[in-house]
This record gives C-alpha cells, structure tokens and sequence, in this order.
C-alpha cells in the first residue's frame, strides 16, 4: 500500500486513504511560497524573542515581530530524526517507524512536501535531513550526510556526493538562496526546507563568530548545581551532565587534551574536526582558542569551578553557531524582500527540539521537562498573522504537516494526527483545540541514557510515566516551573493527577500507541 501510495496523483491518494476536502485560502496572492527554516537543537532559552538573558537573535526577532510567536510548541518526542519524521508525516513515531535515530525513515509514507508537490509546488529540501534514507517528495535536494559536518562540509545529491568549501550555516543558506534565485520554476508556488546542522554539538563556531561572545561571562541557570533530588530515578542516572558527560577535548575544543593512544571515534574527533578545516580556518580557529586554552591548563580547575568554566566555554560555543544562524536568517528574510517575494510567502522558524543550555546541569535533549520538550516557533504570513501577535495554545511538531497543507488549500489526509494552526495563525481559536499533549520519548538503552517514557501536559500540570521501571513524577508547573520537585502521591495533589492519569490513558489510545503499556492499568 504505501509503494503504490508514493506514485499516485493527489487526487488518487485522497480517495485511496481519505482527506479533509481543501478548503483554498481566499487570497488574490494564490496558495503562499512556504520557507520552513529550521535548525537543530536550538533553545527557545538562546532567542531573545522568547527572553533570552545569554544572547540577541535580531533577525528571528524579525520574524517573531512581523509575525506570530508560539509559547507552547512542543515534540511528541525530544530528540532529532523521530521529529523530523513527525513533521514530514503527521503522525506520530510509533506510526511512522522513526522511534529513534537509529531507525530509517520509511520513505514512501504519505508526507506533506510529496503532497504539495502533487498540488503543483515547487519543492526543496536543502541541509540536515538525517533520515537515512534519500529525500523522496523533493524537486531539488541537497542533503548532509548524517549529522553533517561544520567545516568543509559533503552533500548528498540524487547525483552523488560533494564537498563544499565554507561553514556549513553559511553553505545551506548560499544553496537555499541559489535555489530561490535560479533554481525553481518562478511560476509555481515553492516549498523551502532551509535546515540547519547548527547548533548540534558538538557546537563548532564559523569564522565569522569565533570571537563574538571571548568577553562575555554568561549568567548561569538557576539549576546549574541540581542534584535531581524529589525526582525519579532517570533523572540521576541520565547521562549528560555538563559536570561528568561533557568532554573537556570534544566539547569544550582543548584538542590537546584528547586521548589518542586509544584511536576511538571521540578521542579523534576534537582531530578529524581541525584536520577538515584549510589552512586559513584553522589560524582563525587557533587564534580564537589558543589563549584561552592555555589559561585553562594553567588554572587546574576542579569541582564547581571546572562545571562553571565548561559552561561558559559551552555558552560561547552554542551560541556563536546561533548567531550565524541568524545572520543567515537576515540573509534569506532580505532576500525575500528585495525579490516582493515577501509578501505571498509563509515563513516558519522552529528546531527540532528543544535543548538544556546548562538547566538541571545538563546539555542535550529527550525529556518530557519543559526545555527539551518545547521548541522554537515563530511564523510569518502576510496579511494573515497579525504581526507582534503572540500564541500561548498548546501546539506540537505534529500539527506542521496539516499546517502547510491547509495553508496550501492541499486537502489533509485523515491519518495525520494533528490539528492545523491556520485558525490559531488567523487569531482564531477553534472549540475543539486540544487542551493536553502526548508525549513518548523512545530511545534506551541510547545515547544520554534517559529512560523511555510517555507523559501527559496540560496548561498547569504534568504527569511522567518512566514504565520500564514503573516510576512516576507529577509536576505543578505553576508553583515549580523548573520542575525541581515532583509531587506525585501527594494527597493535596489526588484529585488533579487522578484526573491526568485518565487523560493520559486518553490520548495514549488517541494516538493509537500501542507501544507503551496500558497506563490506567499500571496506575491502579
Ligand atoms: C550524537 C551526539 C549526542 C546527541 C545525538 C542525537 N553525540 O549522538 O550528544 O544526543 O547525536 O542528536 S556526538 O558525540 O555525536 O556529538 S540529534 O540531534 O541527532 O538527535
Ligand atoms: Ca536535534
């Protein structure tokens, strides 16, 4: 069924699986141009749209101004290749096969580019895909094998493979932009997936922004000294504490601490990232952090002071990717302006998941905590966005696909699990709009070493569920927004997470997961 799905016209597929009828946007512009820019592991807590206290991201500032800022955009599932598939799909891991980054992607699912292209798009798809196998849906693909690399990066090309002279960030955008100007048929509607490798760890910085943040000390998080105290047992025995997991050679770039006498694929990687780079990136990359490296040797840091100058060298790293992230993001919104293509096209920033900048004393993703779990959504519509707006309905990486389709006038095939945003984007929000979210994070034993769980949100509470090891946290996120104290089995909190239990149990059934127990019955 789903080989003969990736060959059939639209129209086919509709009657085969079943659609929303299109209701076409009302517009003399025609169906909007769709640039979905979208990045890997950037924090709501590193934009300052959202508030950040580290760092300024004017240009997706721009974006967030001219347009809607989403305050709950959250993943079904925190980690990368399983949200990028519940973007292009609609549904969720557990229905469309990427529970994790190990698995493929099954390519000839029904996806939303394959269906705007099927409509009469144009579509792209350029930079970090990480799926696996190739892009299917695309008129024009260009892809990082991988995770991709910073320096110097290959791309893969229905054509084969080649490697590009530059910064990555700089690269996917001169590709995107080079598209846009000279590859599309200027007729047609065009979808862009412009996706970003930055700022994925391990967090190397361009040329550009080497030396952007050497004299900023950067405020620490509250939660730097956690001790993961009135929490379940994952939260101590995860593994991704910038204390312990985070590598002085790989992370923080003190090449000479790397270990080689034992030639493992970590201990030569802080090498295999210099040696990509030519000659000239690495005199920049050496002036940059040979001082500094040195000073480090010298001092002999340990304990709390070694925690606290990871972080800073950490921050300086994260986030000088993310400022070339948004200076490319100036880049292509220019573009958009100068082309008056601005004003017929939709433009989304998000990432595919949130990230720990340091909260809990952690970096990396996978929980159902609230920095992991949100993400990034700012977006852009002409004419239809009141521009400054603000959203705060809860709204998840699921509903992207049936979003653009319903921009597009694209009928919405009836498998795909989420709701479209149109309405909330009009300033509208529909009876029916969802009041909690689902969540199931899939990947133990795994990288980080986060337990599998499922949990339920809603506006005020949420409700964990670790089932391997049946434990359960219950936060208030109102009187404990940092989620520092679990009050699951207080009798002040009885009634309120009785009432979770069965919701989660709800939309566990909703969402047609069979892969975790039943949790009414684990529960009694
Ligand atoms: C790599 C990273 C992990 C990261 C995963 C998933 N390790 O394994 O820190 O959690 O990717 O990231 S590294 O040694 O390769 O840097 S994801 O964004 O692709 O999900
Ligand atoms: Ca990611």
């Amino acid at each position: 069924m789903k080989n003969i799905l990736s060959s059939l016209p639209l129209l086919a597929i509709c009657l085969l699986i079943g659609c929303t009828p299109p209701q076409p946007e009302e517009s003399p512009k025609g169906p909007p141009n769709i640039l979905f820019i979208f990045t890997d592991d950037h924090a709501l807590q590193a934009i300052s749209a959202y508030g950040s206290y580290r760092n300024q991201t004017p240009n997706i500032d721009r974006i967030a101004q001219e347009g809607m800022l989403f305050r709950h955009a959250m993943v079904t599932n925190s980690i990368c290749a399983p949200s990028r598939a519940v973007i292009l799909t609609g549904m969720h891991s557990h229905l469309n096969g990427v529970l994790d980054n190990r698995l493929p992607f099954d390519s000839t699912q029904v996806t939303f580019p394959k269906l705007l292209q099927g409509a009469g798009y144009q579509t792209a798809m350029i930079g970090k895909w990480h799926l696996k196998t190739q892009p299917t849906g695309f008129d024009f693909w260009k892809v990082l094998p991988g995770q991709g690399h910073y320096y110097n990066p290959d791309f893969r090309t229905p054509t084969g493979q080649e490697r590009i002279e530059g910064y990555v960030t700089d690269i996917v955008t001169d590709v995107s932009l080079d598209w846009l100007k000279n590859g599309r048929d200027p007729n047609k509607p065009f979808l862009l997936m412009s996706q970003h490798k930055a700022p994925h760890r391990e967090w190397s910085p361009g040329a550009a922004h080497l030396t952007t943040y050497r004299d900023t000390e950067f405020k620490e998080p509250e939660t730097l000294f956690d001790d993961y105290s009135n929490r379940a047992s994952p939260a101590s025995n995860q593994e991704m504490t910038i204390a312990t997991h985070m590598d002085l050679a790989y992370d923080n770039k003190i090449r000479s601490l790397a270990d080689t006498s034992e030639k493992t694929w970590r201990n030569m990687a802080p090498y295999r990232l210099y040696n990509r780079m030519t000659t000239e990136q690495q005199g920049a990359w050496d002036a940059a952090y040979g001082p500094e490296n040195e000073e480090f040797l010298e001092a002999e840091l340990t304990g709390e002071e070694l925690v606290r100058w990871k972080y800073q060298r950490y921050m300086n790293d994260y986030l000088s990717c993310i400022a070339s992230v948004d200076d490319n993001i100036g880049r292509i919104l220019d573009y958009l302006d100068e082309s008056g293509l601005a004003e017929n096209t939709l433009v989304v920033y998000s990432s595919d998941q949130g990230f720990y900048l340091g909260e809990h004393g952690w970096f990396d993703k996978r929980w159902m905590y609230e920095e992991s779990l949100h993400m990034p959504l700012v977006v852009r519509w002409p004419g239809v966005v009141e521009p400054g707006s603000e959203n705060e309905d809860l709204v998840q990486n699921l509903d992207f696909a049936e979003t653009f389709l319903d921009a597009a006038g694209v009928a919405i095939p009836d498998q795909m699990q989420g709701q479209s945003l149109v309405p909330l984007l009009k300033g509208e929000k529909p009876e029916n709009w969802r009041e909690s979210i689902y969540y199931h994070y899939h990947e133990f034993p795994g990288a980080h070493s986060v337990a599998k769980h499922i949990g339920v949100r809603n506006g005020r509470y949420k409700l964990i569920w670790y089932y391997e090891t049946d434990e359960w946290e219950f936060f208030d996120l109102e009187t404990d927004p940092q989620e520092m104290n679990s009050v699951y089995g207080k009798a002040e909190f009885a009634d309120i997470q009785g009432v979770l239990t069965t919701e989660l149990e709800r939309l566990r059934v909703e969402a047609k997961d069979d892969l975790a127990p039943g949790v009414g019955k684990a529960a009694s």
